[in-house]
């Protein structure tokens, strides 16, 4: 059986994928590998193809002539263009049996299944994908596999849930050769993504991690990780990302990680996503990581108010913030800050000072909007208590959505205008030119492209935005 993997044509909000064009579909290559060894498996990895462009699927679906078309929908926003793709190819290829997973899915379960969709795998997809394509090629219904949904005429099943594995290095080695071959950003090689762990033990409110994954943290074998790495190498990969939303929960087993990277004298370059207090509360594990090549720290700071940092039950501190950024910068580890714009009773001049604290201490800053996302903890709150302006589609682009106390207008106004302020304020513009301390070559230069990159595709985001916006309106107005 033939099976082409692919996820959602790239879109104008995929601001993040513009900032890092070299990190692959993981997940893809993880569905891969689960069936590969009785599946011919094509990947397509449509973030990486032209904007908004279907053409490398349609390319493939002639080509390789697949009998099942399965599309990641990780994020809450690509599930429209996956329900117009799906309208589209059912329409060409009726016969194609289509399958889908990811967050989007499970959250907008319904809209995708009554797209032509015909199965949902919920929740972790490995095992229940390999289940899925044994029973098609065996020409078995659906019904005894845990963990899926589909139509029986017009009423939707969905089987008993499947719970998650407990060893997560059980599973088969994702298939990454299928993957494209990315030119890194930050190294002069070629790019790929690796998971170590799976989920996070904390619950900020705003974070859909813990919705999807529940409240847990399984992390892999050293062995295991050494055998995925020694995978990315024989690739010639010398740089990867971390798709874990939390690196280093389990502080031994990091320690023991680091060490076989270490010992094994592994020579890459990687960029990982890490808790400030992790950072704070284990400056020798930081050191161990630079060591081995970690580059980059995305650090989800969010705020440097305390009262701040409790509203959305982050569990860390502004001192820790703090510390976590000099920590990173003393082992020339580029601070990659996150933060949040509008939390909950936030005054104005706690804004400020959080933001130009966040300038200072950061290499780059980013911020998004306070945004409440479908199935989150926050999610149920606000909508429980009305406080929510509902569009059908679940608030796609992270818009701000949350009624009464603040006018949406002017939060929306003074965030673009903040975004503005983040390129173009002295304090970076100072940084671009001169670097606010004496750092090693490397990351000074990694940061001035990443600054340099963030600014020309947030530039680029609010252009399209605008584009589409005008051209829809105008449609609209002809249409009418
Ligand atoms: C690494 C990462 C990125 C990387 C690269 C992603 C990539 N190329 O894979 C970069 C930095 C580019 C990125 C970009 C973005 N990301 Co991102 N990203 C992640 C992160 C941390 C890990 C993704 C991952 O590989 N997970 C590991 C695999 C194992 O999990 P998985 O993808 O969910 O897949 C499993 C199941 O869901 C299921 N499954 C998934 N797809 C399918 C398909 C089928 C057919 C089947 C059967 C099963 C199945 O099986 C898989 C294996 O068990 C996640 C958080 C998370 N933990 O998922 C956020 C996350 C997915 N990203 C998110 C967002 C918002 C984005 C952006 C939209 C941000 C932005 N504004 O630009 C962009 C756009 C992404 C896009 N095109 O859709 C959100 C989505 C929020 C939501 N609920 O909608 C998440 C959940 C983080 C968060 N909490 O905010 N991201
Ligand atoms: S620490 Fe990160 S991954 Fe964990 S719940 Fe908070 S935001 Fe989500």
């Amino acid at each position: 059986m033939k099976v082409l993997l692919t996820n959602s044509p790239l879109q104008f909000y995929h601001i993040v994928t513009f900032l890092y064009p070299d990190c692959p579909a993981l997940n893809l290559a993880m569905l891969a590998g689960a069936v590969e060894d009785f599946c011919e498996v094509k990947i397509v990895d449509n973030w990486h193809s032209k904007y908004k462009s279907d053409e490398d699927i349609w390319k493939a679906l002639f080509d390789f002539k697949p009998h099942v078309l399965a599309i990641s929908n990780s994020t809450v926003a690509d599930t429209d263009c996956i329900c117009e793709l799906v309208k589209n190819v059912r329409a060409v290829l009726p016969s194609l049996i289509t399958v889908s997973g990811g967050y989007g899915a499970m959250v907008r379960k319904s809209d995708l299944l009554r797209a032509g969709v015909d199965f949902i795998v919920d929740g972790e997809g490995e095992l229940t994908f390999r289940e899925l394509m044994k029973a098609l090629v065996d020409k078995r219904g659906p019904e005894e596999i845990a963990g899926i949904s589909y139509l029986d005429g017009n009423k939707e099943v969905s089987t008993p849930s499947r719970p998650f594995v407990d060893d997560i290095g059980s599973l088969p080695l994702p298939a990454r050769q299928y993957l494209p071959r990315l030119k890194a950003l930050f190294t002069p090689g070629y790019s790929s993504a690796l998971e170590i762990s799976r989920g996070c033990f904390f619950d900020c409110n705003f974070c859909s991690v813990t919705s999807f994954w529940k409240k847990g943290y399984r992390v892999k074998s050293v062995s295991r990780v050494l055998t995925e790495i020694d995978q990315i190498l024989s690739l010639g990969c010398d740089q990867f990302y971390l798709t874990d939303d939390s690196f280093g929960l389990d502080v031994k087993k990091t320690y023991e990680m680091l060490q076989a990277f270490k010992d094994n004298n592994l020579k890459f370059k990687w960029i990982t996503q890490i808790r400030s207090d992790t950072v704070a509360q284990n400056p020798d594990l930081i050191k161990l990581a630079g060591e081995t090549g970690l580059t980059v720290a995305i650090v989800g700071f969010e705020s440097y108010s305390d009262e701040d940092l409790k509203t959305i039950n982050k569990q860390s501190s502004s001192g820790k913030n703090l510390m976590a950024s000099n920590i990173l910068k003393e082992n020339n580890i580029v601070v990659f800050g996150l933060h949040i714009f509008g939390i909950p009773d936030q005054s104005f001049n706690q804004f400020n000072r959080s933001f130009v604290t966040g300038l200072l201490s950061c290499d780059v800053y980013r911020m998004s909007l306070f945004s409440p996302l479908p199935g989150t903890p926050l999610w149920e709150e606000y909508r429980k208590d009305g406080k929510l302006l509902l569009s059908e589609k679940l608030n796609p682009y992270l818009d701000y959505i949350v009624i009464g106390g603040r006018s949406r207008l002017l939060m929306s106004f003074l965030f673009k205008l903040y975004s503005l302020l983040i390129y173009f304020s002295p304090i970076s513009l100072a940084k671009l030119v001169w670097p606010q301390i004496r750092r090693h070559d490397s990351p000074i230069a990694v940061m001035r492209r990443t600054a340099f990159f963030s600014l020309w595709h947030t530039l680029k985001f609010y252009m399209y935005r605008k584009v589409k916006r005008c051209l829809s309106f105008k449609q609209e107005h002809k249409s009418r």
